[in-house]
């Protein structure tokens, strides 16, 4: 198992981030969950396209704005601000950010996996709406964290332990860069793309294998809420 290249609480190491915003909505092909039903996604020469301005995103990472409406996200919100949350433990150290898991949770004290309780139904029609963007059945997406970024928090460069596969990220309430980073000889590589509230992004491939992300501290409220499925053989 990789051990992340850390700063778990998110005192971000490097500032030197090439991010971009994802620019104009293209009519059609967003603004709803038929966005999620395999249409609509940005590959990286539209995000390029979109004033990407020379910045490529990994091969393996996807990003969908709009995933969920205004409405939909607002009746999740009322949800999720009433989870068990709980501040992040990583081996002694209490994180800023706080997190709750379902299905599956690793505890980054003991550094073990262990069985989680069920997913409230709210999240299990996230799920769906997660597993449908990543080309995947709901059911393989048997671990949620949902974490809680107040003002302030943020969490350093790491890749997400081993025995998970894919992730997919919704992101809530307000928007953060979301930054990609992974060693080529004695410097980095390095991207970026600003996740806006209601967006989603996969990290698969590559992306999720070979690069690193982190989230500089956020200035305003954030929810992510990040289904993984096992990678296989794990
Ligand atoms: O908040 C996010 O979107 C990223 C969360 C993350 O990187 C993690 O939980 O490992």
């Amino acid at each position: 198992m990789k051990t992340p290249a850390i700063d778990m609480f998110g005192k971000v190491i490097d500032s030197t981030v090439l991010a971009f915003r994802v620019g104009p909505i293209l009519p059609g092909n967003y603004g709803s969950r038929n966005a999620a039903q395999g249409r609509g996604f940005m590959s990286e020469k539209q995000l390029k396209l979109f004033g990407g301005g020379g910045t490529t995103l990994p091969e393996g990472f996807r990003y969908q704005p709009d995933i969920l409406t205004p409405n939909a996200e607002h009746e999740l919100l009322e949800r999720v601000r009433g989870l068990p949350f709980k501040e992040f433990q990583f081996q002694g150290y209490v994180g800023k950010r706080r997190v709750v898991s379902f299905g599956w949770q690793y505890d980054f004290n003991e550094r073990t996996l262990r069985k989680a309780g069920d997913m409230p139904s709210f999240l299990l029609s996230l799920r769906e709406t997660a597993a449908a963007f990543a080309g995947m059945s709901p059911d393989q997406l048997q671990q949620v964290m949902v974490t809680e970024y107040d003002a302030g928090a943020g969490i350093g460069w790491h890749r997400d332990k081993a025995m998970f596969g894919e992730v997919i990220g919704i992101s809530l309430v307000s928007a953060c860069r979301f930054r990609l980073r992974r060693k080529v000889g004695s410097t980095w590589e390095r991207s970026a793309i600003i996740a806006e509230p209601r967006s989603a992004y996969l990290l698969s491939g590559p992306a999720r294998t070979e690069w690193e992300h982190s989230i500089p501290e956020v200035d305003t409220l954030r929810y992510s809420v990040t289904f993984r499925n096992f990678r296989s053989g794990a």
